[in-house]
């Protein structure tokens, strides 16, 4: 993979991408948005944090952090050449770049996921999803490739085009160089990330956590999807889940600039995603906005949790089958 006398480690994300030997605009596609991460960084770092609307002391416009960045991605994805449409959490409707989607990707992202974390210092992502040609309301399946951007301690880009999952991070010099490639993940894992609050969980769910309890899985939640994700995949196990809610049934997160991507790289790293019943992947999406619960990280795990909820779903079914014969024959 590497050239004589440059170690692997030096190879930055533009020719790790043609060792990979990925079509020329979607190189540039992703590097587009590698590229769009460095602004977004310096807006984390110097942007007001306040929300949209405010303004700063030369009475200028003060964006939230969410609508910055999703301004300085919406602003590469548009100039870039390569994209034919976007549509991203801050935007309304899938947005037309161009009607010629030959050659071309689509793109769903989340700009500044978890950007209310950014507060209080805690770590926040970018999610990117992409598929080819124009149509964005398709099955994850089909993704051609999946990344994000992990503003933390370190910043580090992710990303898969369906040949393995790697991990590049920024160094001094703000390129993004190759750290990790083909990253796995066990078939079980020691740690859970539950989403929502476990009050509202449905029965099945609040099994599955219990049983994680008694096997001494220890919980690790940071409020923020991209952190947490990025604990499974580098520590190679786990399980993050926001599940169906009593009040949330399809839980809270969206599918098209989430979970999908999330789950591409999850999958590819040799884990799993599920909305409880059904693969991640297979889902086909209704609306651009549509949201699904989630259980994502380690197969056997995921496995598990569909077993707890098909299994309580069952119970409850039956419960409800003998009330319901009682209250006929009471009344006969
Ligand atoms: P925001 O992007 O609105 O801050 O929400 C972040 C998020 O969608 C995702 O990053 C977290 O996993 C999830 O919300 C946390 O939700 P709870 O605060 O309800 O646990």
């Amino acid at each position: 993979m590497s050239e004589p006398g440059k170690t692997k480690f030096q190879i930055d994300l533009r020719r790790h991408l043609r060792e990979q030997e990925v079509d020329d605009n979607l190189i540039h596609l992703i590097c587009e948005i590698a590229e769009a991460s460095k602004y977004i960084i310096h807006s984390i770092r110097t942007g007001d944090l306040g929300v949209a609307g405010t303004s700063n002391l030369y009475g200028e416009q003060q964006l939230a952090l969410d609508v910055l960045a999703d301004r300085i991605l919406r602003k590469r994805l548009d100039h870039s050449r390569v994209v034919a449409n976007m549509m991203s959490e801050e935007m309304d409707e899938i947005i037309p770049i161009s009607p010629d989607c030959d050659g071309k990707y689509s793109v769903a992202f989340d700009p500044l996921d978890g950007s209310s974390l950014v507060d209080v210092n805690l770590a926040v992502g970018t999610i990117v999803s992409i598929f080819e040609g124009c149509d964005l309301l398709q099955p994850g399946n089909n993704q051609v490739a999946a990344m994000y951007i992990l503003y933390g301690p370190r910043t580090t880009l992710v990303y898969s085009v369906g040949n393995g999952v790697h991990e590049f991070g920024m160094n001094n010099l703000m390129e993004y160089t190759l750290l990790q490639e083909n990253i796995r993940i066990e078939p079980s894992g020691n740690l859970y990330s539950p989403g929502g609050q476990r009050n509202k969980y449905t029965p099945g769910t609040e099994a599955f956590v219990t049983h994680l309890e008694e096997r001494g899985v220890k919980l690790r939640y940071s409020g923020g999807f991209v952190p947490d994700i990025n604990q499974v995949l580098l520590k190679g196990k786990g399980i993050f889940f926001y599940p169906h809610l009593n009040d949330l049934p399809k839980g809270k997160l969206r599918l098209l600039f989430e979970l999908n991507p999330m789950a591409y790289l999850i999958e590819q790293a040799g884990g799993a995603a599920s909305n409880g019943h059904k693969r991640i992947l297979d889902l086909q999406p209704e609306e651009i906005h549509q949201r699904a619960p989630v259980f994502i990280g380690c197969k056997e795990d995921v496995k598990l949790a569909e077993e707890f909820i098909a299994k309580m779903e069952t119970n409850q079914n039956e419960e409800e089958s003998k009330t319901q014969a009682k209250k006929n024959s009471s009344k006969k």
